[in-house]
């Protein structure tokens, strides 16, 4: 999988992804990221990208020529055109799904905005998905790229060294992950579940798929009725450990 960042800071991007899993799977080769300056396509000696909105109103957009020529720069060599997915507050809100989605794809370019966006025109002609990491506005798209990279990156072969860990965790059943305990048995007077120290495998994993239904309803009260309607056959706890639950 090859990401292709167009932003204004291309540093910030390159800084972190450089760092832990990201990092590694770079250096393996089992995907590369690039981030591409916007900056270094404005046609004017003062590198200028923004200008007032027509119409008036605050603040400056991003103007659409130097957008346009730096997707020309990334796809040219590219045998079909990419997704381009543009970071907005404006867009669908990401999820695992859409991470799988994105995961199968060769080649995909993440546009990220500043100031208050970029001109409609250029958006119009090149984006394919408009996509918004939830409901909180950012200073501009770069943190939210990062975040699609981290996600499908995970996804990509080669990039796990533990392959089968996408299947088993949070929200690829639907429900969230169990609760997890390591040395020593005993922590703070708090005794590992007895359960975990039986051997009984098929125990083991009834006491963790019950602890997911429990954690899920406890938490995520919208994502635990979507898997109860889903799961109709399957016999499903009604206690939750929490006494009140706010309203969904
Ligand atoms: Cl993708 N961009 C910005 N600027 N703000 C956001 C966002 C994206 N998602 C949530 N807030």
């Amino acid at each position: 999988m090859k990401f292709h960042i167009m932003t204004l800071f291309p540093g910030m991007v390159m800084n972190a992804l450089s760092e832990s899993i990201t990092g590694r799977a770079m250096g393996s080769g089992a995907i590369s990221v690039e981030a591409v300056n916007i900056r270094d396509y404005a046609n004017n000696k003062h590198n200028k990208v923004d200008d007032y909105t027509y119409g008036g109103g605050a603040g400056m957009l991003m103007q659409a020529d130097p957008v346009y020529l730096c997707y020309e720069d990334i796809t040219k060599d590219l045998s079909a055109p990419p997704r381009v997915v543009y970071l907005t507050p404006q867009g669908s809100t990401y999820d695992q799904n859409m991470a799988k989605e994105f995961s199968k794809e060769e080649d995909i370019i993440l546009l990220c905005g500043h100031y208050e966006g970029i001109d409609e025109r250029v958006l119009e002609e090149i984006v394919t998905d408009y996509v918004s990491i939830g409901d909180y506005v950012l200073t501009g798209g770069e943190l939210a790229a990062m975040v699609i990279v981290d996600s499908v990156s995970r996804l990509c072969p080669g990039v796990l060294s533990n392959s089968d860990s996408p299947d088993v965790e949070s929200f690829s059943d639907g429900l969230l992950e169990y609760p997890q305990y390591s040395r020593p048995e005993v922590w703070h007077g708090k005794r590992v579940p007895e359960v975990l120290l039986s051997g009984d495998h098929a125990k083991v994993d009834e006491w963790r798929h019950e602890m997911a239904l429990v954690r899920t309803m406890d938490r995520r009260f919208d994502l635990y009725k979507k898997y109860v309607l889903s799961h109709p056959d399957e016999f499903i706890p009604k206690k939750s450990r929490r006494k009140k639950r706010k309203k969904d």
